[in-house]
């Protein structure tokens, strides 16, 4: 189904007037409000294709109906949410999910919906039918060299799929690791992925980019072969200037202080982007800015201040991605939820008074420099993000719209009660 620029407009009246009240007050304080509004428009955050589904976890997985069964409609959900919000203009494949059959009609079909190709994403965690090696024990650190070499086509497929679609970067994510001590020689497996990835970069177009996730654990449970940024980062430092590190938010031990992995990352020119999601415990995938969006605002903030540092773009420069799952929420209202969230820290990130923070932290003034962070972080933007919602052809609720207009009542109709999303 496709949301009518008509529907939105008139939805955006009834709600006009107050919306208006809420913007000027916000606005007064505010000076540079028409490039933060900008910066706010052109940000768009990429929806992976496997987050369109509801998901599960090892012991169940309860589907809420009318999820897209066929790339077309997880392409037409991400329409959807484009529609709403204006900000989700990017689809992330996930290969062997997601392999379009036809390449060009799939990009016909996004360009349709006003969408690009982003990142493409390469599986070796898990088998499929008909594939001759297991993964059981790995894929690019596997003692087994035919292994090794599987995996390695499957990335260099993966690719290919990427071009024919327009994308110009490669996401890896391995599960390789090991489950128990004496399970693997550390150094063996560091060389064969080595060994591995740099078959990779050199089956990169030129101006493509490979981007390496890390993660502490799970499915391994005892070490992982790419665990931490420190790990991603001698990876990718070696391999070249095309290969970066990619942050994922759930992807770190309790407490680590990812702003300022973040920042060291960049500073490095390293940093490829971000999966975002939020999290208590581990790889939780939970809704952006749920649980700690203190945090998120200290990353953006991290972010806005490294990039202005080195003139980068906030919209294209770095790779801005959604890897969340939706267990007991509808995934198109969970999504609409971590794309704001994402604008909203954004928004107070912009508005933090760097000069003023700098002249703090020049003469070690704790309390002051505090107080300026969490000025901006207290400060409620959520006129701006609607405002540049609205600018851009958006909703000003799309949650709420999204429930009126019965959009998932209406999918539920066209694709039936009983259907299930590719994805974990
Ligand atoms: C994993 C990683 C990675 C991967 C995805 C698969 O975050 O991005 O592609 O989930 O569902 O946890
Ligand atoms: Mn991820
Ligand atoms: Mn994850």
């Amino acid at each position: 189904m496709l949301l009518s620029k008509q529907l939105i407009e008139q939805s955006n009246n009834t709600l006009l007037t107050a919306h208006q009240r809420k913007f000027e007050l916000a606005a007064a304080d505010i000076n540079n409000m028409n490039t933060i509004l900008q910066k706010l428009i052109d940000f768009q955050v990429a929806i992976p294709s496997w987050a369109l589904g509801t998901g599960g976890t090892r012991f169940g997985r309860f589907s809420g109906g009318g999820e897209p069964g066929t790339l077309e409609q997880k392409i037409e959900d991400i329409g959807l949410l484009h529609a709403l919000n204006q900000s989700s203009g990017a689809i992330s494949l996930h290969i062997p999910w997601d392999i379009p059959s036809d390449a060009n009609a799939i990009k016909k079909l996004a360009a349709h919906h006003h969408l690009k190709f982003d990142a493409v994403n390469s599986n070796t965690f898990q088998d499929q039918k008909d594939q001759l090696h297991s993964y059981k024990f790995g894929s690019l650190h596997h003692v087994d060299k035919a292994v090794r070499r599987q995996a390695i086509e499957h990335n260099i497929e993966v690719i290919k799929h990427g071009v024919a679609l327009g994308s110009k970067s490669l996401t890896v994510w391995l599960s390789d690791g090991s489950c128990f001590p004496g399970q693997l020689n550390f150094r063996t497996a560091w060389k064969n992925t080595f060994e591995s990835l740099q078959e990779i970069y050199a089956a990169l177009p030129s101006d493509w980019k490979l981007f390496l996730e890390y993660k502490a654990y799970e499915p391994n449970f005892y070490s992982t072969t790419v665990g931490d940024w420190g790990q991603s980062l001698l990876y990718t430092a070696k391999l070249g200037p095309k290969a970066f590190t990619l942050v994922d938010l759930g992807h770190h031990l309790p407490n680590a202080n990812i702003e300022q992995i973040v920042s060291l990352l960049m500073m490095e020119d390293k940093l490829a982007g971000f999966h975002f999601n939020d999290s208590k415990y581990g790889d939780d995938d939970l809704t952006v800015g749920s649980i700690n969006p203190y945090q998120l605002f200290l990353i953006f903030n991290e972010l806005v201040e490294g990039m202005d540092a080195k003139s980068m773009n906030h919209a294209t420069d770095l790779a801005w991605m959604i890897d969340a799952s939706h267990n007991v929420k509808d995934p198109l209202e969970d999504l609409l939820q971590s794309i704001e969230a994402i604008m909203i820290a954004y928004a107070q990130a912009l508005i933090v008074d760097t000069n003023a923070l700098k002249e703090a932290q020049s003469v070690n003034d704790v309390v002051k420099a505090q107080e300026i962070l969490q000025a901006a972080f207290r400060t409620d933007v959520r006129p701006l993000v609607a405002e540049a919602r609205m600018q851009s052809g958006g909703a000003l609720q799309p949650i709420q719209l999204f429930r009126s207009l019965k959009v998932r009542e209406q999918l539920i109709q066209e694709r039936g009660v009983v259907t299930v999303a590719t994805g974990l």
